[in-house]
């Protein structure tokens, strides 16, 4: 039992339009059946195609052959424009604390329940088929069944987006995409395009400077914090409305890699992300976030010395705190990857009643994008009655028809008013969903943006400014290594000008790195402020002393000793790691007779897959590792890596030695087995600057 959702309560059973008679039901399994076509026709030979003979042509009647191959050529559906690179769980969201002063919505104000939910994690830039790891923002997408409806909080794993006017994203995803003459680069922001586009656009210099930080590398999607970005508005039963954001916290905090890390997973394990899911809700560590909101009203936004309207700006969490009012835990790992990761289809237009809209921009044009987006991923307006994105609470509409009708709606008829059929559905002013009555301005129609959005500098000075040194170092590096890619020299130009009104120490650091002179900043639009700092914004500050959610990789070969390993694969299970052994083979014979099974051979398991690395070897297989670049590079980079590392007399003698490793108190000798416990729950990054030519 992973939850206890009432799987009888009817608000909780899988699409009632589908599931009547029980054969589309999303999890149907049919055991031992025999193989049919589509049509339940019992399939004899499913190896051999109908022919005229054993060496004759086929024939065009063999209409299982033609049923099966037609199936076949059109299993594909377009990719998501953004985001089509993605995974994703089932789970549950349960309110511990109730909003009522602020909202109706019952899934904000029934405290104990469990709420079914599906949770999708993406890239945004990349192809379908690309790598886990980018540099890139992280899709963060909830749909929660609601008994009053779905409810899709489509975010992100920042709090801020690139642009302030839904008109200019297609102009921001067309410059980060692969340049269109070229067909390249896949998933990167690494080039001129996308250089070119967002120096000349200054609102995105504040998600530009979240992109070039640690949170655009997470070291897993269970790491990351989630994000509704947009001003929402919470209704109660007066019909007072209050602003509210929208966040998810995660509970192993969060943690990022390195970039060099990144780019080496990336070969090494284009799925690290995913799998890393995959095995933790498969071992029954169910990933979990607490659910917090930041609510304020029309007076206090009033206030800030930013427009809460616009996207480009976060609501310091120490300005108005984040109240953790619920959870969401994901316990299940979707059972077809198509039928469920592919197929779900968010829209930020799905909310219950006592939620509601903002004026934000960059929303109001999302909220035409995501169904349109639908109609043609999808391929039809009938994509809400597919298992995973139908309510799981009743539904009743008189839309009727078009591709993959489902439903087999009874009875003449389908429109309403009407007053021949008492059991068709009726609207209700008492349960239906109202719009807040909001007075608007007395507006003069015209494509404006409003001057208190003009300020596009002092918010990525408060994230640079709030960050430890170590990852000020990091982001410097990152806008080096990018600008490093972009051959256009106006266009780096450009970018440092902006970079000087963040900050000029910042500005000096990328110009020295890429052997480049300062230009003069642009003038901008509004004074730039000194917000006070937020150590909110933070990662390193905010990754936890734990090794819960982290794994740990020992090195064994020939003649290892059982003891040791035991030692440290019970030291590191018992503070909440996960452990696998690597050897030179598959399989090796330890010290006292008995063969140990390897989870990965060491040329397939680069130490960037561990957060912190063991060895326990013998003077033979140090020798012979010593001449093989893969083992030298799996120490060479757990150190470049900042990470904690327990060696034997063997791989001192044979393999540390040969590299420029130091040993600080990160590299132990295997008796201090809690020492390096201690060490593993974090990364040395005083060491990083001895290492790393940092900007
Ligand atoms: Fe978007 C997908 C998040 C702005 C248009 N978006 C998509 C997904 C996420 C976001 C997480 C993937 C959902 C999934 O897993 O299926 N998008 C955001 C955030 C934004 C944002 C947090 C700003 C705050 N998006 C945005 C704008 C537009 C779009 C301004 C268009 C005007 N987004 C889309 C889309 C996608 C999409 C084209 C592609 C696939 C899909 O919708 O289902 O409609």
């Amino acid at each position: 039992m992973k939850d206890n959702i009432d799987h009888k309560d009817p608000a909780n059973q899988m699409n009632p339009a589908v599931g009547e008679g029980g054969e589309t039901h999303q999890r149907a399994d049919k055991d031992g059946a025999v193989l049919t076509t589509q049509q339940g026709v019992a399939i004899s030979d499913n190896q051999n195609s109908l022919k005229a003979g054993p060496r004759g042509p086929s024939l065009l009647e063999d209409f299982i052959l033609r049923e099966k191959i037609t199936h076949f050529d059109h299993e594909r559906i377009p990719e998501r424009i953004v985001h089509a690179r993605g995974s994703g769980a089932h789970g549950y969201f349960e309110l511990t604390e109730s909003l009522e002063d602020y909202t109706t919505a019952k899934i904000l104000t029934k405290t104990g329940k469990q709420t079914p939910l599906f949770t999708r994690f993406s890239t945004v830039a990349g192809n379908k088929g690309s790598k886990d790891t980018p540099r890139d923002v992280r899709g963060f997408a909830v749909k929660i069944y609601t008994e009053e409806g779905n409810w899709d909080i489509v975010g992100n794993n920042m709090p801020i987006f690139f642009i302030q006017d839904a008109i200019k994203f297609p102009d921001l995803i067309h410059a980060v995409k692969p340049e269109p003459d070229r067909g390249f680069p896949q998933a990167a922001s690494a080039h001129d395009t996308f250089w070119d586009f967002v120096s000349l656009s200054p609102e995105t210099m504040h998600n530009l400077i979240w992109l070039m930080s640690d949170r655009a590398i997470p070291r897993s999607l269970r790491m990351m914090e989630g994000f509704g970005i947009h001003s929402y508005r919470l209704i109660n039963k007066e019909g007072k409305s209050t602003f509210v954001r929208f966040h998810w916290k995660p509970k192993l905090g969060v943690q990022s890699l390195t970039w060099d890390e990144a780019v080496k997973i990336s070969g090494a394990d284009p799925d690290y992300n995913r799998r890393d899911l995959f095995e933790a809700i498969e071992a029954g560590d169910y990933p979990e976030w607490e659910f917090g909101v930041q609510l304020f009203t029309e007076e206090e936004a009033s206030q800030f010395p930013f427009d809460h309207l616009d996207a480009t700006k976060l609501i310091p969490e120490e300005l108005v705190p984040v109240k953790i009012v619920g959870k969401m835990v994901l316990n299940r790992y979707p059972d077809n990857f198509f039928a469920e990761t592919e197929q779900v289809a968010f829209c930020p237009s799905h909310l219950p009643p006592g939620i509601d809209f903002s004026n934000d921009p960059l929303l109001q044009g999302r909220l035409f994008s995501y169904l349109d987006t639908q109609l043609s991923r999808l391929g039809s307006p009938n994509f809400a009655q597919l298992p995973i994105n139908a309510p799981k609470c009743p539904f009743a509409n008189m839309q009727q028809d078009g591709h993959m009708q489902m439903q087999v709606p009874k009875g003449r008829v389908m429109y309403e008013p009407q007053s021949l059929d008492p059991s068709k559905p009726r609207e209700s002013e008492k349960q239906g969903f109202s719009s807040f009555p909001e007075q608007l301005d007395d507006g003069v129609k015209g494509r404006v943006r409003s001057e208190s959005f003009a300020d596009h500098y002092s918010q990525p000075r408060m994230f640079y400014r709030s960050q430890t040194p170590a990852e000020q170092a990091h982001i410097a590096s990152a806008f080096a290594f990018e600008l490093g890619k972009v051959d256009t020299a106006h266009v780096r130009t450009r970018m440092l000008g902006h970079l000087i009104n963040i900050d000029e120490d910042l500005a000096n650091r990328v110009a020295t790195a890429l052997g480049m002179e300062l230009p003069k900043a642009p003038e901008p639009r509004a004074p730039i402020q000194d917000l006070p700092k937020s150590p909110a914004v933070q990662t390193i500050g905010l990754s936890p002393k734990t090794l819960q959610g982290r794994q740990i990789g020992i090195l064994v070969g020939e003649g290892s000793s059982k003891d040791q390993i035991g030692k440290f694969e019970k030291a590191a299970k018992a503070a909440g790691a996960t452990v696998k052994i690597v050897a030179p083979s598959k399989e090796a014979l330890l010290d006292d007779g008995t063969r140990i099974q390897a989870d990965e051979r060491i040329a397939g398991a680069p130490s960037v897959l561990f957060d912190a690395v063991v060895s326990i070897i013998m003077p033979d297989v140090a020798k012979k590792l010593a001449k093989d670049s893969s083992a030298l590079d799996w120490f060479n980079d757990a150190y470049n890596h900042c990470k904690a590392i327990a060696y034997c007399p063997a791989t001192e003698k044979h393999i540390l030695s040969k590299l420029p490793v130091e040993k600080d108190e990160f590299v132990t000798p295997l008796d201090e087995v809690d020492a390096f416990i201690e060490n593993a729950k974090t990364r040395l990054w005083e060491r990083e600057p001895k290492v790393r030519d940092l900007a």
